[in-house]
């Protein structure tokens, strides 16, 4: 079944059934001013943090689903007819009600046909500002002049902190008030209180946002939800507007909401532009001032214009062209897109991450940065320079590091028992890429702060990275586990070993002993390269089981993932990061992947591990919480199938590669999206496995490890296209059945025009090189030899 199709030309993708399997959402805004929203309009609004900042409300995991929302109602005054203009939440029947949603890069445009009126509402929020537009035209395309009114509305929160909105009823239905002056909306929260702005998280603090109707003459208002809807009844039937009438009420206490009426003639043909105009701030400062500067269509329009354009220009830094036009539509434009949301919003603000988790997961958030380094590099290297402000002296790092709220140097570190065995080791991925993306080695010498205290330069921070597994070994030689390594679900106790840490520490080491001998210290790097062959060696002689790699060794000795352990015999993540790490030998990597492709490769992605865990102790591993089959309990985990890739990759296997890709590639359901079910232009989180009633159904989108690690390990491993410090290595591994692919690629400021052939359909080895004109030794492009503009040839064979 499908349901839309991608608009590559156009950056969007064009959801053309309303009545979609699940909400397929986008996201507006900024890190300041952020906003979701559905194909039906549904979602909500939040400043800084979806969980203390959040003043649209959503009733998440609620029916209907996703609701409320930003709504426009259109009313028909001769019928009395209404609708709105997305298809929910009025839900006409889709015989008569005709609706298009584009989804495009941090804009939404919702179209709809019904009963002779076509609606165009575009949802966006301008670059660099704290309020938002609904930009609706309104069109008369019938032969007889109609008479409308049009209602907005949108449901704030009681209090921005959402846990206190939805929960402590007690308190938060006493604090809100609404009403109108001088033609906004002002909502305040705590009005007897002032602004504190020097502490956001703060909720004993007044907070304002306001509403403004442009376009048309305002005829009414309501601020009052009970008096918009009605009692016993829903966004679907609004007293106000089966009424024809709103009735200018005050929010006191109770619930508040945003709505104007105004009413419009419309002679046949003729269009009109109604302006709704959302932010937060004083209505009568913030709000009066934004909407004389920005309150007109014309600025409206040159305001989507820029915001298209910049977030358009961050696309340009990779381009590509293959005989897969699914892969190129997530290449071209979602990949990297659902990487940048990923990146901004880290797990915490979705249709599902409802603003329980508040801020930057570490681990998360430092892999999320190779998802935008080419487009973004300055973001990346904020955001690197915030996390290695969150590592504590000791080696170790805080969980959430909440950008609102950090103070570096006096956070208080987490106590020992709780640290994370794997936080730091995320840093031996992303910073060498950030370096060798911009050619930045002096990042290394660049002295930051520790969380706690003290301070050290960057390469300082990474050997106490290195330093706090190794002073935290176990009894076979391996890190410990401590509160958990990657998989949130691994409980060892702090004595028990992780040999998926321990894959991590020797890439780590390896990484380490690499930059310290190119920034000329040969001791640092013969004390990396020796503690690295002292626990290669530890790993060679306690993990290996003959076909694949154990996971864990746990405090009394028990080994899991051995061939006479039942349940998660097999585990996805050792044996992938035995390649990437390079510690595997050759033989027990090619094993290895073997028994990935035997024992965990499904249609839908590679499980995490198999058999589930049903009687396995929870004591040791939680994801016997899990249903089998899903999340950690051998599910599909897709932020691990790029790894999978990954290790394909490096072993030359680019059919295997390209078939595990695609397994998990959000496009290539496109066409059956009853499969998936969730929006096919963004990873998620979870795939239901085979030993689950409904394999294939994916769930909690967008916000995802998978979005970085899918589009890293399709640019630099299937593509190849892969920057060193000395300049860009060309080493695809790709299908045999592609004839070639072109891509053009921005890098530290210059521009190469990429064309791959393939006329043997070999998957991987590059058996010449050309860089304008000029034939290459190796697969290197050296950075001194680049021009502005570059044509590179590339044969494999
Ligand atoms: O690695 C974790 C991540 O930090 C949060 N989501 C689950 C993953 C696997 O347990």
């Amino acid at each position: 079944m499908q349901y839309g199709y991608f608009d590559d030309k156009a950056r969007e993708y064009v959801i053309t059934r309303p009545d979609t399997p699940a909400s397929w959402s986008n996201y507006l805004g900024s890190t300041e001013y952020g906003a979701i929203i559905t194909n039906n309009a549904g979602g909500y609004s939040f400043y800084q943090s979806a969980a203390q900042g959040r003043f649209l409300r959503l009733r998440f995991n609620s029916i209907p689903m996703d609701q409320p929302g930003r709504y426009i109602y259109l009313r028909d005054r001769d019928s009395g007819d209404y609708w709105s203009t997305s298809w929910q939440p009025v839900g006409k029947p889709l015989k008569e009600y005709k609706s298009t949603c584009r989804h495009g890069t941090a804009y939404t445009v919702i179209e709809s046909d019904y009963a002779g009126i076509n609606s165009q509402t575009t949802y966006f929020v301008p670059l660099g500002q704290l309020f938002e537009y609904w930009w609706v035209r309104i069109t008369n395309t019938s032969d007889r002049p109609r008479k409308l009114s049009a209602f907005t509305y949108c449901e704030f929160s009681n209090n921005w902190d959402t846990s206190q909105d939805l929960v402590n009823l007690q308190y938060s239905l006493f604090i809100v008030k609404g009403e109108m002056r001088d033609n906004l909306l002002r909502i305040a929260i705590n009005d007897n209180l002032t602004v504190d702005a020097s502490n956001f998280i703060n909720n004993d603090q007044s907070r304002h946002s306001w509403m403004a109707l442009l376009g048309a003459p305002i005829v009414g208002f309501d601020t009052d939800r009970t008096s918009f809807l009605g009692t016993y009844r829903s966004y679907h039937n609004p007293l106000a507007v089966e009424r024809g009438l709103c009735s200018n009420s005050k929010a006191y206490g109770d619930n508040a909401c945003g709505s104007f009426q105004a009413d419009l003639d419309l002679a046949p043909g003729e269009s009109r532009d109604l302006l709704v105009m959302l932010g937060i701030g004083e209505s009568g400062s913030f709000g009066k001032c934004t909407v004389e500067e920005f309150g007109s269509v014309s600025r409206a329009e040159k305001e989507l214009q820029t915001l298209k354009s910049t977030l358009h220009s961050r696309l340009e830094s990779l381009k590509v062209e293959t005989p897969d036009p699914e892969f190129n539509s997530m290449m071209n434009v979602w990949a990297p897109y659902n990487s940048q949301v990923s990146f901004n919003w880290s797990r915490s603000a979705s249709l599902v991450y409802n603003g329980e988790r508040n801020g930057l997961g570490f681990r998360d958030s430092v892999q999320d940065v190779l998802g935008i380094l080419a487009a973004d590099p300055e973001a990346a290297r904020s955001r690197l320079e915030l996390m290695l402000t969150g590592q504590v002296a000791c080696g170790g790092a805080i969980p959430v590091i909440k950008p609102f709220d950090h103070h570096p140097g006096s956070e208080p570190a987490p106590a020992d028992e709780h640290f994370r065995s794997d936080d730091c080791l995320w840093f031996f991925n992303a910073i060498p890429v950030y370096v060798a993306e911009t050619g930045d080695e002096a990042f290394y010498r660049k002295i930051l702060p520790y969380a706690d205290h003290g301070e050290a330069t960057v390469l300082g921070h990474l050997r106490r990275a290195l330093e706090f597994n190794l002073e935290r070994t176990g009894r076979h030689g391996l890190p410990c586990g401590l509160e958990a390594d990657w998989n949130d679900c691994l409980k060892l106790g702090y004595h028990g070993e992780s040999l998926f840490v321990a894959f991590q520490l020797s890439m780590g080491l390896a990484v380490y002993a690499e930059v310290a001998g190119r920034l000329g210290l040969p001791a640092e790097a013969e004390w990396a390269r020796k503690q690295r062959e002292v626990l290669n060696t530890s790993i060679q002689k306690h993990c290996w089981d003959g076909e694949w790699f154990i996971w864990a060794i746990g405090e009394d000795g028990t080994v899991y993932g051995t061939k006479d352990f039942a349940e998660g015999q097999v585990y996805l993540n050792t044996q992938v990061w035995s390649v990437i790490s390079g510690a595997a030998t050759p033989e027990q990597a090619e094993k290895a992947m073997q028994t990935v492709k035997d024992r965990l490769a499904t249609p839908y992605g590679l499980m995490l591990s198999a058999p589930p865990f049903i009687k396995t102790s929870i004591d040791v591993m939680r994801a016997v919480l899990f249903n089998p089959g899903i999340k950690e309990n051998a599910g599909i985990f897709n932020h691990t199938q790029g790894w999978g890739v990954m290790a394909e990759c490096l072993l030359g296997h680019g059919d295997r590669a390209y078939e595990y890709y695609r397994a998990f590639m959000p496009a290539a359901y496109n066409d059956r999206a009853e499969v998936r079910q969730c929006e096919p232009y963004v990873q998620a989180q979870t795939t239901y496995a085979g030993i689950s009633p409904r394999p294939g159904n994916a769930r909690t989108t967008w916000l995802t490890g998978a979005a970085a690690w899918a589009y890293f390990s399709a640019t630099h491993y299937l593509l190849g296209i892969r920057p060193e410090i000395d300049g860009l290595r060309i080493d695809p591994c790709i299908p045999s059945t592609w004839p070639g692919f072109k891509v053009i690629r921005q890098f530290r400021g210059k521009r190469l025009e990429i064309v791959v052939s393939n006329p043997n359909h070999v998957c991987r080895g590059v058996t010449s090189l050309v860089l304008n004109g000029e034939t290459m030794e190796g697969s290197l492009l050296p950075i001194q030899l680049l021009k502005n503009e570059n044509r590179v040839t590339v044969t494999l064979g």
